[in-house]
């Protein structure tokens, strides 16, 4: 392949399509503070994609959970997932939570319902699971768990755009969702994320944290931040949103292909959660992990990353090192605590999933998954 193959490539719209969002912003000159576009976006989001559940537009995903965070008023510990990406993570620490790990499954690599109850003290205050790659987080046991023990719930849905679980959007689980909306996510606005409530007075508070904590212009009684969305980005959704089920089908048809090209390749497996569970799930195809069974394939996770970069196949190893390991947080943590996790974040690998990655390129990518495997 002449052209490198990256993990995620953004989805563009029709140019024209974008401009005349474009001539909006040039008719009005609002630019951001929560304009036209902005809340033309936001409730079109609500509508289609989260069942009119109360959205917060955000300028990224990670500033979604800061302000859910602030806006539950948590504090203390927080149960979450080691094996994700930093923001998680960070979005307790940096608002003074301890984050508590708890380990993940092999089914999902989703926290470990079963494992949460014996991490609750008398200082928790919340669980922050993730639907890592799209797998449904098993949400009922979650929010059993979180009922007994009187704990708030905000799921990092970073992931999970455009899910549904038996007809219901995945945001309507937990008290918040976060969605991530960055340039390597399946849809996007350049930048941007969304906070999503089941309980429609959450919404004013969340807006007030994105916001300064203003309410009008003489009225100011929350210590906020600046997480607003601009009108671009707003634009950019905008432009994307009536393409997201095209774009969900042509992700489903590649993982297709993937999955029918590495049934023949042993050491190499992938997840199939929309198949595996007893319930309805629309799933989103939004990455492609596989784990490598060096045992089977003959070589190590890492000797297949660098030698698929030989064949110009960029893939990444979402999530190594686990959090637990990072330098910002290794002398807290034990990552041996969390054993599954710890094994998995060294035998993942995530292969290129996009729109526009084509058939050929998929049957590339796994014949050079063949090759690998043939010269051990
Ligand atoms: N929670 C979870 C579970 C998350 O996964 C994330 C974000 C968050 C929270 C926070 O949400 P945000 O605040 O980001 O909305 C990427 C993304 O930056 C990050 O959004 C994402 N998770 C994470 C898993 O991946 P990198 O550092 O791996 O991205 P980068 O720049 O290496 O891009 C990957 C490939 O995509 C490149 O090799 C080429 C391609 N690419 C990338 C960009 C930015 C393009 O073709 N065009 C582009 O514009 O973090």
């Amino acid at each position: 392949m002449k052209e490198p193959i990256y993990v995620a490539k953004p989805f563009l719209p029709p140019k024209n399509e974008y401009n005349h969002w474009l001539d909006k912003i040039w008719e009005t000159g609002i630019l951001t503070n929560q304009g036209p576009l902005h809340q033309l976006f936001e409730s079109s989001l609500s509508a289609q994609t989260f069942n009119g559940l109360a959205t917060t537009l955000t300028v990224n995903g990670h500033l979604a959970l800061e302000i859910a965070v602030k806006a539950l008023g948590l504090s203390g510990e927080i149960i979450t997932t080691p094996f994700t990406f930093v923001s998680t993570t960070h979005s307790l620490t940096l608002n003074n939570i301890t984050p508590i790990f708890c380990d993940i499954n092999e089914k999902d690599l989703n926290l470990d319902a079963d494992k949460i109850e014996s991490l609750i003290t008398d200082k928790t205050t919340g669980i922050m699971p993730v639907h890592v790659y799209g797998h449904p987080c098993d949400v009922e046991k979650i929010e059993a768990i979180a009922k007994k023990h009187d704990l708030k719930v905000i799921y990092d849905a970073a992931h999970a755009f455009g899910m549904t679980i038996d007809g219901k959007s995945i945001a309507g689980f937990g008290d918040v969702s976060m969605f991530s909306f960055h340039a390597t996510k399946l849809f996007h606005t350049i930048e941007g994320g969304a906070a999503v409530c089941q309980d429609k007075s959450l919404k004013p508070v969340l807006d007030a944290h994105k916001n300064f904590g203003i309410e009008d212009e003489e009225t100011v009684n929350t210590i906020g931040g600046n997480a607003k969305m601009n009108e671009f980005q707003a634009a950019m959704g905008l432009s994307i949103l009536p393409y997201l089920d095209d774009i969900i089908e042509k992700r489903r048809k590649i993982a297709l292909r993937y999955r029918e090209n590495l049934d023949e390749i042993d050491g190499v497996s992938y997840f199939t959660p929309e198949l595996d569970s007893d319930k309805n799930i629309k799933y989103n195809y939004a990455y492609f992990p596989v784990i490598i069974d060096t045992a089977v394939y003959g070589k190590t996770r890492d000797e297949v990353y660098d030698k698929l970069k030989a064949h110009n196949v960029y893939s990444r190893k979402y999530f190594y090192p686990l959090i637990s390991d990072l330098g910002c947080y290794n002398r807290r943590y034990n990552s041996k605590e969390t054993p599954i996790a710890k094994k998995t974040a060294s035998r993942i690998l995530c292969l290129p999933i996009y729109e526009s990655l084509t058939i050929e390129q998929v049957d590339y990518i796994c014949g050079a998954l063949k090759t690998i495997r043939k010269g051990r």
